[in-house]
């Protein structure tokens, strides 16, 4: 029996309408989900998430293991109720943060050793480690512990890779014992159909909940990463979830429903949000910029969100000069809204069977231009 059921209501084209029944509520894919990395998505109160229109948002195990530590969280009752979020949320395994850390990690087979960015001390973090810490913090979905590459990786050191994020995958679906958890295969295998194809076959042997394309949007090029989402979709099962991992900017987004997957989380709305650049349905807005210094008009016109209903963009250029908190929180609060707007948009347009016409209206909109 799985903690998760996932329900196909229509398809459009490759594009999926969905349901995911977890044990925090049902959500509605395809699906966008704020990261929280440290147990916050910044800047908002779990109020305010709700109100912008979140369903689900994903947490890190990398940070919360270093600060405060999964054990203090378990005593406090769980990553829920520690962030008073009452909603499902995703845990990532730690292994991409692990990745990007460079000098100060060594991969093996047991695991990944590593130096905290924080105080500098050494840690192991293992697959059985990293379920470990996903079933204190108490997630509604757990992903494996993988290895992403960075691009290019040559096929010879790929595949390798792969071959190691497959026995990971098995000692983590053999480590995972909660059963009110859902445990997320990821696929990785570059810019490789075989490699791909050779991933999700393996993973599907072992067996799990649902399915992510992990490995994309890690330095390749953007027509490469198109590529990657459209050629391994066919791969992946019909009747389980389908997750990118890291991506992306709404044009990624729309392109990657186009292609068949479920659910994406990035930190573009939020990390954008926080310098000022703003994403609205006639492309981005950088909001510093002196041509909105008297521009008493709304951010995105199209857009209800109550900061576009009740702010000037000369306020907003104003509150982010002058370096307000609340330049950040309002910022956060369109850039969120407008995300998750999109992801509402597209699932009306699958279940109205306009998906191809949506997506054309969403490019001839945008002036930017920028992909
Ligand atoms: N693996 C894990 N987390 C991730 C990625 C991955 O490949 C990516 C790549 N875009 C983002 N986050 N575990
Ligand atoms: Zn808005």
């Amino acid at each position: 029996m799985s903690a998760i059921q996932f329900t196909l209501i229509r398809q459009d084209g490759n594009a999926r309408l969905g349901s995911l029944t977890t044990p925090h509520g049902t959500i509605e894919t395809p699906i966008f989900m704020p990261v929280g990395t440290q147990g916050t998505v910044k800047a908002m109160t779990p109020d305010e998430l709700r109100q912008v229109g979140s369903q689900i948002i994903l947490g890190n195990t990398y940070h919360l293991y270093l600060r405060p530590g999964h054990e203090l969280v378990a005593r406090l009752g769980g990553l829920h109720r520690f962030m008073a979020w009452d909603g499902p949320i995703l845990t990532d395994s730690g292994g991409f943060q692990v990745f990007s850390l460079g000098e100060l990690r060594k991969i093996t087979e047991e695991g990944v050793r590593f130096q905290s960015h924080l105080d500098g001390s050494y840690h192991l973090l293992t697959p059985e480690r990293s379920i470990a810490v996903q079933e204190a913090l108490g997630a509604d979905i757990i992903m494996c512990f993988d290895e992403c590459p960075p691009e290019p990786g040559d096929f010879a050191y790929v595949s390798r890779s792969l071959e190691l994020t497959t026995r990971w995958a098995r000692r983590c679906r053999e480590a995972h014992h909660r059963s009110d958890q859902a445990l997320f295969g990821i696929v990785q295998g570059g810019l490789f159909p075989e490699l791909r194809e050779r991933s999700v076959q393996e993973l599907r042997e072992i067996g799990f909940d649902g399915y992510a394309l992990g490995g994309v949007s890690v330095g390749e090029e953007k027509a490469r990463m198109r590529e990657v989402m459209a050629f391994s979709a066919p791969f992946f099962p019909q009747d389980q979830p389908r997750y990118v991992m890291g991506i992306g900017t709404p044009e990624d987004l729309v392109e990657a429903v186009a292609a068949g997957y479920d659910m994406f989380d990035c930190v573009m709305p939020t990390r954008n949000a926080r310098n000022g650049m703003l994403f609205t349905s006639f492309g981005r807005v950088s909001i510093k910029r002196g041509e909105y210094a008297a521009d008493e008009g709304p951010l995105d016109p199209e857009c209800d969100c109550y900061v576009c209903r009740t702010f000037s963009r000369a306020y907003l250029r104003h509150l982010y000069r002058a370096g307000e908190i609340l330049a950040s929180r309002l910022n956060t609060w369109h850039n969120l809204h407008y995300y998750l707007n999109l992801m509402s948009q597209m699932r009306q347009a699958i279940g109205d069977g306009r998906f191809a016409e949506f997506r054309r209206e969403f490019y001839a909109k945008r002036q930017d231009a920028k992909g």
